[in-house]
């Protein structure tokens, strides 16, 4: 039998937190209230996340806010964080920006709601898609997307020009899941623009998004004629790609189209429905490269700013790489501060900002909020990781060094969480980890990261976060990659992880 992530489904739709949360009035909200409109003094349509972090900084580790007719709590404070991982008490609430994909990606893994049988049937299927074997299988294939980086930021420097970050970062960590899942090119870094399937995702995320801020939905009618426009067109694309598949010959050696195709679970013998291919398709094309983007930007940005740090990742490279012209799979974990920097980089900015939970039962949030089951809170993760009481007064601050295991033994639980928690948890997220590590990795052996002194961080909101307008100055390197023979690994780096049966329930968060 597949095991069930809840038990029984908790009651559906939306509840304003007056219906989930008895005692709401003792969790503060922002003054000025108005009638009718709610909490929307100060706030701003396009970054909402932002806003919560500020109404967070000013309310505290639990406040709410209304937005006009409904209210959302939200949570940030480590011990409440810590609570609502229990699994057996809480489960993924999907609602807001979440259930707003919906009409695109349907009971697809990341907008299935718990008890919908296909996300446990597609779980099960797909987990082996990011088995360390299959991730050694990917590993020449982001090589080879990382080569047509590299070319044109070659190309680029050469003739003197600053490097778009965000945007040639979407552009390899599309390609790498194309590639990698789907045996499929979209040709990104061979267009001047992007490809219209980023701009339909685009404009399919920020509708999603924007959804949240009004009161009804018929205020974005002509929006909404648009987005259906590019919920088209991403149908379209993946039906295209499965269908190029269906009538290849050789299929694609095990890659995720594969398994979504022909493999049927090893229990009930269940395969995925032509529907539900296609929501995973949909799903694994945008959730598998956005956020992996942003977060390869946000480390390069921080990279650009410190060059201690660089100096210091980029020396672990040079002495774990040494000459190797093409690093192996196993040198990419062996980047222990390389990973370091993305972690500080998640933690900070971490590109899936929020998840949501929700009670499965009645029960009373860390001893002191009583909530009725189906109540839910939203997990503000950026907020989180500034938690002063775990992460310090100067918890602003970009240091790598708080991810040294010794600091990571000694931390609270659950105070680090850019990849959810529990069985929802991301089942990308070695993916993730090995394509960003692999990535940064050759770019610090190739250049020298030149910021523009003039640049302030500014961060765009379409769900996943994205630093904005960053461009960076490269310098080719000399002699980079040349002999420095690979040494014994130094005292610092931790064992090998190894690799849990399943990459999500497994990862231990
Ligand atoms: Mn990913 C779920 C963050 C990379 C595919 N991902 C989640 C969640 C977070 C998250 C947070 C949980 C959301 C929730 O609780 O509602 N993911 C990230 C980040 C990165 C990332 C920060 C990169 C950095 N994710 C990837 C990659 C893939 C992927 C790469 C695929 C190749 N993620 C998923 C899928 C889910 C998910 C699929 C839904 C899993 C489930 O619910 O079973």
């Amino acid at each position: 039998m597949a095991r069930t992530t809840t038990g029984t489904a908790a009651p559906r739709g939306f509840r304003s937190a007056e219906h989930g949360w008895p005692e709401l009035h003792r969790i503060p909200h922002p003054p000025r209230r108005l009638p009718l409109l709610g909490d929307v003094l100060g706030a701003n349509r396009s970054t909402p996340l932002q806003d919560s972090l500020k109404f967070g900084r000013m309310l505290g580790p639990i406040y709410r806010r209304k937005a006009f007719n409904r209210e959302f709590v939200f949570v940030w404070g480590t011990e409440l964080a810590a609570d609502l991982a229990d699994e057996t008490r809480f489960a993924k609430h999907v609602g807001l920006g979440i259930a707003n994909l919906r009409p695109v990606a349907g009971d697809g893994l990341f907008t299935a709601y718990n008890h919908e049988p296909n996300w446990q049937l597609a779980h099960d299927v797909l987990a082996p898609g990011f088995s360390r074997e299959a991730m050694a299988a990917y590993h020449p294939m982001m090589l080879a997307v990382a080569e047509r980086l590299t070319d044109h930021w070659d190309r680029e420097t050469a003739a003197d020009r600053a490097v778009d970050v965000p945007g040639d970062m979407t552009k390899l960590t599309l390609e790498t899941i194309a590639r990698t899942g789907f045996g499929h090119d979209f040709g990104s870094f061979e267009r001047d623009r992007p490809h219209p399937f980023i701009t339909a995702m685009v404009g399919t995320l920020t509708y999603a998004q924007r959804l949240n801020t009004v009161p009804w939905p018929g205020l974005l009618r002509e929006a909404a004629r648009r987005n259906e426009a590019d919920m088209a067109y991403l149908n379209r694309t993946v039906d295209e790609l499965v269908q190029e598949r269906r009538t290849a010959s050789g299929g694609g050696d095990g890659d995720l189209l594969d398994r979504m195709l022909e493999t049927a679970h090893p229990e009930t013998g269940e395969r995925l429905s032509a529907q539900n291919v296609r929501r995973q398709v949909i799903t694994f094309l945008v959730a598998g490269h956005e956020t992996t983007s942003g977060a390869l930007s946000f480390a390069l940005h921080y990279l650009s700013r410190h060059p201690d740090v660089a100096a210091r990742a980029r020396a672990e490279v040079d002495r774990v790489w040494g000459d190797t012209a093409v690093p192996g799979y196993d040198q990419v974990a062996k980047l222990r501060y390389v990973r370091r920097v993305l972690d500080e980089s998640l933690r900070l900015w971490p590109t899936a900002p929020a998840f949501a939970r929700e009670a499965l039962e009645d029960t009373v949030l860390a001893g002191r909020h009583p909530m009725r089951r189906g109540a839910w809170t939203l997990v503000l993760t950026p907020m989180l990781h500034r938690d002063p009481e775990v992460w310090g007064a100067d918890a602003e601050r970009f240091d790598p060094d708080r991810f040294d295991p010794k600091a990571v033994r000694t931390r609270a639980p659950h105070a680090f969480k850019p990849w959810g928690t529990g069985a929802r948890a991301c089942i990308g997220r070695q993916f993730a980890l090995h394509e960003a590590t692999l990535v940064l990795g050759l770019l610090l052996r190739r250049y020298e990261l030149g910021a523009d002194p003039d640049y302030r961080l500014r961060v765009t909101e379409r769900l996943t976060l994205m630093p904005e307008g960053l461009r960076l100055r490269l310098k080719r390197r000399q002699g980079s990659a040349t002999a420095r023979p690979a040494t014994a690994p130094a005292a610092d780096e931790e064992a090998p992880v190894s690799e849990p049966r399943c990459p999500v329930h497994g990862a231990g968060d």
